[in-house]
């Protein structure tokens, strides 16, 4: 398999993080969705990452695919999300609320480096959401006593969170608030002290 894409994008580490934990082999092409927009596009028209091509050439895209797929791979009992039922569920809620935030946070790099006039209006709704989604996080977290959002091992859910809130602290430091969202800092510490979260990381640099 070959995963292309950056790690500094939350989208594409969640997805390296997956690979590493399930122990399946992967070349990495660390190429940037600007810079190398041309390479990504003989694999994938949109030009976004992750893209991951399998070893029969299929082309896999979109980081919750891309995770079905490997989660199908590795079989049920390995699997880093339950089967089916209530935790499923609400990992999958969790999921969306993490990489929708990463979503508003990529959303406002982008408007601060790519557009000549930025708008006030969609910045501050961006953070607004941002906010928002991390006081949700916060208070899920809370209800959780176990080590890993949902019990004895690490998930899906537990790396869509901390690779969004890797991203937003490396991308927007002012909206750290650590005394507002103690459990999520927590949480970022834990996962980050791993070494899959240690190999699988890249400082951010913002599109140039
Ligand atoms: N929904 C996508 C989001 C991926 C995404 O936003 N990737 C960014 C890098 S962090 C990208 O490729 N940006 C270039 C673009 O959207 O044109 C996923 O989950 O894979």
């Amino acid at each position: 398999m070959i995963l292309i894409g950056q790690y500094d994008s939350p989208f594409v580490r969640r997805v390296g993080i997956a690979l590493r934990l399930y122990g399946f082999s992967f070349e990495h092409r660390p190429w940037s969705a600007f810079s190398d927009a041309d390479k990504i596009a003989q694999f994938n028209p949109l030009r976004r990452v992750p893209t991951l091509v399998l070893d029969d050439g299929e082309v896999l895209i979109e980081s919750g695919a891309i995770l079905d797929h490997l989660d199908e791979r590795a079989g049920p009992s390995r699997a880093l999300i339950a089967d089916n039922g209530a935790e499923r569920r609400q990992a999958l809620k969790v999921c969306a609320l993490a990489t929708g935030l990463a979503d508003k946070a990529v959303s406002l790099i982008y408007e601060r480096a790519l557009h000549a006039h930025t708008s006030d209006r969609w910045i501050e709704r961006c953070t607004a959401q941002i906010q928002s989604v991390l006081d949700a996080l916060e208070a899920d977290r809370a209800g959780r006593a176990g080590p890993w959002w949902f019990g004895a091992s690490i998930g899906h859910a537990d790396i869509a969170v901390a690779c969004a809130l890797r991203f937003l602290r490396d991308g927007h430091p002012a909206l750290r608030d650590d005394a507002r969202w103690g459990r999520l800092a927590a949480h970022l510490e834990r996962c980050e002290a791993l070494d899959a979260f240690r190999e699988i990381a890249q400082p951010f640099s913002p599109p140039s």
